[in-house]
């Protein structure tokens, strides 16, 4: 709490400007402020793909919508919600020599981390100023790209993606849930596409199967972090991809023109090619290591394992030494799943269609 000897600060627009510029150092570029009111489209557009069939076992924001879309259920007596987005989008990096796995533009560092302390400066000052107040980034508990939208942020671009007029879509989003009643941005931001249609054109899977609607099991971002066995038909399409899909952003117009101008300020070194035979050979350990802010289910290496012989199995060579070497190893594993993908691996790499 704030001390007894200074006033609370008055909550106006200068007040918010303070709010905002705490997150600056932090590399956060955007902020805007909504209510706690319900997200009921978002929960009606939750509500309708689970009725669909369009989320394929994900849990995320699916396992519980009414906690997911009600900011007061993060926080009794919430008032507002304050927004921001950090942009991910790091200096292209020349694919190095040999075989390599593709990692999609948000895992190359952790962008998380440096939205969440920016947020957590927030969320310090609210209670130093009385206020209750709580950060969420990409997390269960609520739905980003809505409280963005609702915030003025951006529109929803026919890739589902959050587009940030005159910044494009390379951005991670999160949130500040507070009791104060900071002054609202709700401006709504003008859809940007127009008659553009690239993204849904240019997904490999025909995952956007209506402007802004994933289906999730044909969503190669998905399919890459989920349990079990790959379908078949989708384990040409993901080609070196160990992680991630960019494809509906790299070809979007407004992103690839202006993303440029909003870069990261990581000073991690960027992720974004992994030596393949390595994730094949690399113990549970080194695997973990080297994804340890990615999203995996039960956060089991198996599912890197797999993923990365699917990409073998793309890209692989069937007369490296090499090569076969780590199949035979995997043609034998104990893992039912991971001999059925080296079989695959080894079909594909002997011509297979
Ligand atoms: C589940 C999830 C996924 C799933 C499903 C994605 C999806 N589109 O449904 C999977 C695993 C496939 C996924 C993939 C990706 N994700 Co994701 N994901 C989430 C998560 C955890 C929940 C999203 C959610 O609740 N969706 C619910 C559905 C109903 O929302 P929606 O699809 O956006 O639906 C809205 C639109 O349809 C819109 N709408 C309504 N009417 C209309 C009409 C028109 C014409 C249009 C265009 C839109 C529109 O309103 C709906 C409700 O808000 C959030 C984090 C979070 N806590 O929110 C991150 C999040 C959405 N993901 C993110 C990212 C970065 C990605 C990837 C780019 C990662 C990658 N490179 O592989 C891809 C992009 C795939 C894509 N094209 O969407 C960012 C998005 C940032 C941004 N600028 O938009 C988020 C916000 C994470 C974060 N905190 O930064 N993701
Ligand atoms: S992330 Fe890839 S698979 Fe998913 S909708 Fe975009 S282009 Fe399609
Ligand atoms: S590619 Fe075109 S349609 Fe798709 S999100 Fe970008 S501007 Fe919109």
């Amino acid at each position: 709490m704030r001390p007894a000897d200074t006033a609370p600060s008055a909550i106006d627009a200068g007040y918010l400007n303070e709010l905002t510029s705490l997150t600056k150092p932090f590399g956060v570029t955007h902020t805007g402020v909504t209510s706690a009111d319900v997200l009921t489209r978002a929960r009606a557009a939750i509500e309708d793909r689970m009725r669909r069939g369009l989320t394929d076992g994900m849990q995320f924001t699916f396992r519980n919508p009414a906690r997911s879309t009600e900011p007061q259920r993060a926080l009794t007596e919430a008032q507002s919600v304050l927004a921001a987005a950090l942009p991910y989008l790091l200096d292209d990096v020349a694919r190095p020599p040999g075989r390599q796995a593709r990692v999609a533009r948000y895992a190359w560092s952790d962008n998380y981390q440096p939205l969440r302390l920016a947020l957590d400066a927030v969320v310090s000052r609210l209670r130093i100023d009385g206020h209750r107040a709580v950060a969420f980034v990409d997390d269960n508990s609520i739905v980003d790209r809505e409280i963005a939208y609702r915030a003025g942020i951006g529109w929803f671009g026919k890739n589902a993606n959050l587009l940030l007029p005159g910044a494009g879509s390379w951005f991670v989003l999160g949130c500040v849930i507070t009791t104060a009643a900071l002054p609202r941005t709700e401006t709504v931001v003008d859809d940007g596409c127009g008659a553009c249609r690239r993204c849904i054109d240019a997904c490999p899977t025909g995952a956007i199967i209506e402007p802004g609607v994933i289906d999730a099991g044909r969503c190669l971002a998905w399919v890459l972090q989920k349990p079990g066995s790959i379908p078949v038909e989708l384990r040409r399409l993901i080609a070196d991809r160990i992680y991630g899909c960019d494809d509906c952003q790299e070809v979007c117009p407004p992103t690839v023109r202006y993303g440029p101008t909003h870069r990261a300020q990581s000073r991690v070194a960027a992720k974004a090619w992994l030596p393949l035979l390595d994730l094949l050979d690399g113990t549970d350990e080194q695997l973990i290591a080297t994804w340890r802010p990615w999203y995996l289910a039960n956060r089991d290496p198996r599912w890197i394992r797999r993923n990365a012989l699917v990409v073998l199995g793309n890209i692989g060579d069937a007369a490296d030494p090499e090569v076969q070497a780590v199949l035979r190893r995997y043609l034998t594993h104990d893992d039912a799943i991971l001999r059925e993908h080296a079989q695959w691996a080894a079909a594909s790499l002997q011509g297979a269609p």
